[in-house]
């Protein structure tokens, strides 16, 4: 059993150090004794058809919906809130609706069982306290349905038909939603165990592990029983029990049984995107960006799991899960959040030949032969419906809303927006000190360096090698005289060694996961026997959140910040590679039932740690791999275990876009790809693509060769040096979109279809995005790449920032992009703010000037913003800022503040203005405080392109330039 139990894990891990020497022994014998080579391996995951709930959901599909409501049991309990009763008629169960009219064209809706033997799980702490709006009922008894009218966007209704329930939702008497109308609505009950009766006692098989041999083997057992039994009649019966059916009341994979103590409680529904033909999100997976139909294949799966060398194009669940959906025409954007945080499996269907629900039903669209419509399943292993419905219109309405509801992103502070470099590890002091010279020996900017796992004293995190890192706090000061940070990891396993501090006080204080029977849950991980922290407790949250200060946290110091790994938790002996299900926390949930959310309870309490220990004077930040809905109140994520493989370079595309349209703004993936050594054309291309991602960092296992950009031929380190740079350059624009995203939770990078939602053409595209409103980006993704094809929407054409050449649009063009470029392209009538020069971190960097990139549309004009304050406090949240709108129209330039209250006082001043697609002036001047000025310029008459020279204006005055 013990080898049964340790197995996949170790025929994983033992590629994963060859420093923990123990460890990979015991693996190396392990692997003999089964004869095991292979380390990728699916199988440690399951399958829909291997997960008991999934398969009960999957297979629900009557030919009317048993759930019914009736208008008399209509009840008001407020203003903005309804109830009504729905019944299973196939078993009589009851169960409440309510539905709630939230302000923002958001709907929720929620569904529970009227009285359940137990309480279902309800997600806590993860809806932010929105306003409710008024809402009215309206009830047409001669069809059987009732009208919700919204009142405050009197546009939306809601109707809910009784018999069979359903629920559509209309934006301007235009269907967008609707519920349960393919019937698969489907709650199961909370029901007592039953009671084998004494022939089945004996004759029970042990349940296999393909549940395809069960079922043959359950007919073969009832054929058995049958001719046993004097009444086949009752046998039959017993068949079809509905209570007892394979997988309710325990369930094996592999070696793990989960004993399932409150038997089944999975709850199905499906929710139909009306003419919508396009969806988004659910992240995390290794796949495009719109979601594929999942008719005949796998569900997408929502599990955080630690997958070793995850393959690419699959719907297999990964490290973080955000049930968010979004929908998008031409016409409009919609989102809706299925608030869950157990197992979930998303059926997509957006088969083309789909025709639809709407029948006759809607007049709106009597005569059209098919409406597009993309039908969703949502099967969760518990807890309750609880549905928020967002109606958008356009994207931005939709994250706004959806960012309400969930909060939008932390403000980082403006170091952790830039290129921070890592590897797993950095052996020693010495080894810090030699890279950290590097970059400036080689003039590379860079930020914050990072240290993993092998700089603790045996995986006891929050300590230190001591023969490695005798002196952190020295080490740590150096970095920081240069202006520059550190990270460290700190992961949530806990080594089980009574020597170590943590660990002796969180089991004195009994603040660890139990097993059933009461005693401390251990599993493996890295330190070998690990015990983990209850962080479903706000008091162990708490306690957590105690260990940062330097005091506590020996040799830290106030610019060492941290890296939550291994937060799905990562368990390399439990099922999955994860935590057993039917282990209790402390208040009584199961583990099932709480699963998806401990990594964010995990970097949460770290940020509260960071607060803490800075008297909440400074910005946190943390890195957690496991993300959740909300991650995004609490730091940056990154996708994981990536691979040095063109197509991984690929993927970080479509996976970080997905997770950006879920509300978390920083986000990026291992620059090289973590496992494997990238050919130093690729790591180039991905030093250029990554410098357009919103978390830019370099990573790598422990056994790849070294990556630090100085290793390489200097062709291949002057690409990297450009790269990192232009990140830098960019910095004022990037810090602009995080201010944005925090704010109102606009993603800074984009999908094309966000800023152009009505060109059909971009909805499936995710070899490009956008990095805010301004900038559209076409990384390299293919080995020697001359030339890239890159589609370029919208009617205001685009500016190569790089040559300045113009490209009118909408139009596919070929662009040069020989090893030391990518396609970057600044929209016409937009402004990009820049710092052109480039420091060796971003500190040096707060009071160097600006320079503004005027790119002018066709009809003259041009917009953006410019955001700016201190980079690391919370002074911001008290008016210490400057915001500025930027506009160009009838040949003047306007900086204006947005707030003139808010005032940042910075020498920064404004060095230079360059406007792309204007004709030669002859004079320049500019206005501020009333007085006007003349000022310099050139012109370049084959790209249009002016320069003005030394405005000299402090950037946060408001102030005019005049072309004239
Ligand atoms: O801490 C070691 C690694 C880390 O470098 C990586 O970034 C994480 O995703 N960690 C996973 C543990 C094991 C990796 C094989």
């Amino acid at each position: 059993m013990f080898v049964l139990d340790y197995f996949p894990t170790m025929s994983i891990y033992i590629k994963q150090s060859k420093r923990c020497l123990g460890f990979q022994l015991l693996a190396i014998v392990f692997l003999m004794i089964m004869d095991e080579t292979e380390a990728v391996d699916a199988g440690n995951f399951k399958r829909c058809d291997q997960s008991a709930f999934c398969q009960r959901q999957r297979n629900f599909k009557p030919e009317i919906s048993p759930y019914v409501t009736n208008i008399d049991s209509l009840r008001k309990i407020d203003n903005s809130h309804f109830a009504l009763d729905i019944t299973n008629t196939q078993n009589n169960k009851a169960f409440v609706l309510d539905l709630f009219a939230l302000e923002d064209s958001t709907l929720r809706l929620k569904i529970n069982e009227a009285q359940p033997i137990a309480e279902r799980y309800e997600v806590p702490n993860t809806i932010e306290d929105v306003k409710a709006q008024n809402m009215i009922a309206v009830p047409n008894l001669k069809n059987g349905s009732i009208v919700f009218h919204l009142g405050d966007n009197t546009n939306i209704q809601a109707v809910i038909s009784c018999s069979p329930f359903r629920l559509d939702i209309y934006d301007e008497k235009e269907p967008v939603f609707s519920v349960n109308s393919r019937n698969l609505m489907h709650i199961e009950h909370l029901r007592q165990k039953p009671v084998p009766k004494p022939h089945e006692e004996k004759t029970k098989p042990e349940e296999p592990e393909n549940p395809d041999e069960e079922q043959a083997e359950q007919g073969e057992n009832e054929e058995e029983d049958k001719q046993e039994e004097q009444e086949p009649q009752e046998e039959e019966k017993e068949e079809s029990d509905p209570d007892d059916q394979p997988g309710m009341w325990e369930e094996t994979f592999k070696t793990h049984t989960d004993s399932k103590p409150r038997g089944p409680e999975s709850i199905g529904l499906d929710t139909s995107f009306v003419n919508f033909a396009h969806v988004y999100g659910i992240p995390e997976h290794a796949d495009k960006m719109a979601l594929k139909s999942t008719v005949g294949s796998e569900p997408y799966r929502l599990y955080n799991l630690d997958v070793f060398e995850y393959e690419l194009d699959s719907r297999a669940a990964l490290y973080g899960s955000i049930p968010f959906m979004i929908g998008h025409n031409s016409k409009r954007t919609v989102g809706l959040l299925w608030l869950n945080a157990a197992e979930t499996w998303v059926d997509v269907d957006s088969t083309e030949d789909n025709k639809g629900v709407l029948g006759t039903l809607f007049g709106y669209f009597a005569g059209e032969e098919a409406v597009p419509e993309v039908n969703v399943h949502w099967m969760s292993e518990s807890g309750v419906i609880d549905v928020y419905f967002m109606l958008g219109r356009n994207p931005a309405d939709v994250m706004r809303q959806y960012t309400k509801l969930t909060g939008t992103s932390y403000m980082p502070p403006m170091w952790a927006t830039t290129y921070h470099q890592s590897r797993w590890n950095y052996k020693d002091e010495q080894d810090v000190k030699t890279v950290d010279a590097g970059f400036d020996e080689h003039d590379i900017p860079y930020d914050c360096l990072w240290l993993d796992i092998e700089h603790t004293d045996g995986k006891r995190y929050f300590t230190w090698d001591t023969l490695k890192f005798p002196d952190p706090v020295q080490m740590q000061n150096a970095l920081a005289a240069k202006g520059r940070k550190m990270v460290t990891i700190i992961d949530p396993h806990i080594k089980v060694d009574t020597n170590y501090h943590i660990y002796r006080e969180a089991q004195n204080k009994g603040y660890f996961i139990k097993n059933k029977d009461g005693s401390e849950f251990k599993g493996w991980c890295w330190p070998g026997d690990s015990a983990y922290l209850d962080l479903t407790l706000p008091e162990v949250r708490d306690w957590w959140a105690s260990q940062f200060v330097p005091e506590v946290y020996k040799g830290s110091t106030l610019n060492l910040f941290t890296w939550n790994d291994m937060n799905e938790p990562s368990v390399f002996n439990g099922p999955e590679i994860t935590m057993h299900k039917d282990i209790i926390h402390g208040a009584g949930w199961e583990h099932r039932h709480v699963h998806n959310l401990y990594g964010i309870l995990l970097q949460m309490s770290t940020v509260k740690g960071q607060l803490a220990r800075s008297q909440g004077n400074e910005r946190p930040f943390v890195l957690s791999r496991a993300f959740y809905i909300g991650t995004q109140k609490y730091g940056a994520i990154w996708t994981g275990d990536n691979t040095a493989e063109w197509g991984h370079l690929a993927a970080s595309v479509p996976m970080l876009l997905s997770i950006g349209l879920c509300g978390i703004a920083h986000s990026g993936a291992d620059v090289g790809g973590f496992f494997k050594n990238p050919d130093p054309e690729m790591l180039s291309r991905w030093y250029q693509a990554a410098a357009y991602q919103p978390f830019f960092r370099a990573h790598a296992h422990i056994d790849t060769s070294r990556r630090e950009p100085w290793l390489y031929d200097d062709k291949y380190r002057d690409i990297i040096r450009a790269a990192i740079r232009e990140r830098y350059e960019l910095l004022p624009y990037w810090y602009t979109l995080f201010f944005q995203a925090h704010k109102s939770g606009e993603p800074p990078m984009r999908p094309l279809w966000y800023e152009f939602p009505a060109d059909v053409s971009t909805f499936d595209k995710d070899d490009s995005h956008m990095v805010g409103t301004a900038l559209l980006v076409q990384p390299v993704s293919k080995p020697n790449t001359q030339v890239t094809s890159v589609y370029l929407p919208g009617a205001t054409g685009w500016f190569d920032v790089k040559t300045y050449q113009y490209y009118p649009s909408p139009n596919t063009v070929s662009i040069s992009t020989p090893l030391d470029k990518i396609a970057v392209l600044q929209r016409g009538g937009t402004i990009v703010p820049r710092k052109m020069r480039v420091r060796r971190c971003s500190a040096l960097m707060t009071h160097d000037p600006y320079t503004l990139f005027v790119a002018v549309s066709p009809q003259g004009t041009a917009v953006g913003q410019l955001y700016m304050d201190d980079g690391h406090t919370f002074g911001f949240q008290n008016l210490k800022y400057n915001y500025k709108n930027l506009l160009f129209q009838n040949n003047v330039l306007i900086s204006k503040s947005a707030n003139p209250d808010a005032s940042w006082d910075s020498d920064a001043w404004l060095e230079r203005v360059v406007f792309m697609g204007v004709s030669r002036p002859t004079k320049i001047e500019m206005t501020v405080d009333g007085q006007v000025h003349p000022l310099e310029f050139s012109y370049e008459s084959t790209t249009r392109v002016l320069t003005v020279r030394k405005p000299g204006v402090k950037m946060q005055k408001d102030w005019s330039i005049a072309i004239q």
